[in-house]
């Protein structure tokens, strides 16, 4: 079965507002903010209600940048998350209890400490093109197939 979840970027010309998830699935990492769609909520609102949870920022508007599916070998079900590029906001930055944020300027993303499909995309993302694909994890968490089309 499908689950569906929410990727907000939230870029400036120079700089990229990252998190470090404390706790869950993909603690340890640096990444942008987001989480599960809930029953009876659209992935827009849950977009923009993930963000405000994580890094207390609001959104004030934000497109759509493309859906990218997650497998895992010897896993059932695909994740499929939504990408959202934030392009107004307002509030101020403040620390959750399942993120620590941290702007980042554009040439030094932690690459290193993200998710590995990251390298991926996210250059691409990051000069204002949709990234629209699928990766699949081998067990020891590397990627080991991946399809990605990127868009206008
Ligand atoms: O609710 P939870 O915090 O578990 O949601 C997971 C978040 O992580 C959600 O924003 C989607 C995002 N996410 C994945 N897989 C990957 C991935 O491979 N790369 C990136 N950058 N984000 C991912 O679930």
């Amino acid at each position: 079965m499908n689950k569906i979840l929410t990727l907000c970027v939230i870029v400036e010309p120079n700089r990229i507002l990252l998190g470090m998830k404390k706790r869950g699935f993909g603690a340890g990492k640096w990444n942008g903010f987001g989480g599960k769609v809930a029953e009876g909520e659209s992935i827009e609102d849950a977009a923009k209600r993930e963000v405000t949870e994580e890094c207390g920022l609001t959104v004030e508007s934000m497109s759509a940048a493309g859906i990218i599916e997650f497998t895992f070998e010897g896993q059932d079900g695909i994740l499929e998350v939504h990408l959202f590029r934030v392009e107004r906001w307002s509030g101020d930055v403040i620390e959750s209890e399942e993120m620590r944020p941290q702007w980042f300027a554009i040439d030094e993303i932690p690459y290193a400490e993200m998710w590995p499909d990251d390298t991926f995309w996210l250059p691409a993302f990051l000069k204002g093109k949709s990234c629209n694909g699928a990766f699949h994890f081998a067990p020891d968490g590397s990627v080991a197939r991946q399809m990605l089309k990127i868009g206008e």
